[in-house]
């Protein structure tokens, strides 16, 4: 037997990822079953790192102190707490179970993303611990079940598992025939060249989470189902759109399915409202780009900011424009990227 129990962790890195046609809502809230299918694009920028190291077993008396009771969780480099680390907790059980494995697990996760932005991303978080915590448990997932993975962890996250466009599969039935065919895949896109600017806005009142979010619209917005119906056949569109490079019908399907989206939380009793003034200042400028034969189109999630979609030989004039707006904090240019990778240390 080794008397010196080396153990190597292992690294994860993951970018976030807009959606195009948005997911909002679930049809089974333990296995984060989607009500409908959704595409995105993963960003290059805001990388999430995560590295998880195993503890050693905790020996069967649990008098010993070789082990460790509980997991380990830090983020940004400060230990977290209460619901943060009780979700990587949950995680990580799921990962064991399937793992078969014990072990408890030190769990450091870093993002590039700017302090207090409101862009902190739970899909990097989730696709990079999700590839991260597999490995490190040794579980050889295909992309496929890692996406599957992913999404218990936070639905968007198992986009985040591919790089460039980005289908997630709302799948058919509950149970195990709903988890196995609600995954992620790339989806083929013709020549398309484009360039997102992401418009960090003054945060307006404390923001939803969106779970909760998603679970009032479903319960109480009579747009819900008009809006979900809509988002089916904007996923068809999306599909052709992307297969034909076309840069102008993919931001427009974007854009009307955002606002969609955004429309059937407004109609929610009591309404859900994520956009802010200066959110809808930056869409009245995405507005008048279009009007000036500028290609751009905006999209939001569950928060004040707004990304604008456009061709990349358009993307200086249209950060310089977004920049100039008084409620716009920062301006970031990201591409497409790619999807989740193991590092070797
Ligand atoms: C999306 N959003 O498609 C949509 C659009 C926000 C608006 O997915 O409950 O963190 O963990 O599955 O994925 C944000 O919700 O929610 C989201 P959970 P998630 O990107």
């Amino acid at each position: 037997e080794a008397s010196v129990d080396v153990r190597a962790g292992v690294t994860a890195v993951a970018h976030p990822n807009i959606a195009l046609v948005k997911y909002w809502g679930k049809r089974d809230e333990s296995l984060a079953l989607p009500v409908t299918g959704s595409l995105s694009v993963t960003l290059d920028i805001f990388a999430t790192t995560t590295h998880v190291t195993l503890a050693p077993p905790v020996p069967a008396d649990m008098n010993g102190d070789a082990g460790l009771t509980g997991d380990v969780v830090t983020l940004n480099g400060r230990p977290a707490g209460g619901a943060a680390a009780e979700r990587v907790q949950g995680f990580l059980d799921l990962v064991r179970a399937l793992a078969g494995r014990r072990e408890r697990a030190v769990v450091e996760s870093v993002n590039q993303v700017p302090t207090g932005a409101g862009l902190a991303s739970s899909a990097a978080g989730f696709a990079a611990l999700a590839a991260a915590a597999s490995a490190a448990y040794g579980l050889d997932l295909d992309g496929r079940a890692l996406s599957r993975l992913a999404r218990r962890g936070s639905g968007s996250a198992c986009r985040s598992v591919f790089g460039g466009f980005v289908q997630w599969h709302a799948g058919t039935g509950s149970g195990s025939a709903g988890d196995v065919s609600s995954f992620a895949e790339p989806v083929p896109v013709g020549p398309l060249d484009l360039a997102l600017v992401v418009a960090v806005t003054d945060a307006g009142a404390k923001e939803v989470p969106s779970r909760e979010a998603m679970r009032h619209t479903m319960a109480t917005s009579p747009l819900y189902r008009a809006w979900a119906q809509a988002s089916n056949t904007d996923l068809t569109r999306m599909r052709h759109a992307l297969a034909r490079g076309n840069l102008t019908a993919v931001g427009a399907i974007a854009e009307g399915n955002a606002l969609g989206m955004h429309a059937a939380m407004l109609a929610a009793r009591p309404a859900v409202r994520y956009l802010s003034a200066g959110s809808l200042a930056v869409l009245d400028a995405v507005n008048a780009l279009r009007a000036d034969n500028v290609d751009a189109y905006a999209t939001a999630d569950a928060g004040p900011n707004v990304v604008v979609l456009c061709p990349r030989a358009d993307a200086d004039r249209v950060a310089e424009t977004v920049d100039a707006i008084e409620a716009v904090r920062s301006v970031h240019l990201a591409r497409p990227g790619p999807g989740v990778r193991l590092r070797s240390e």
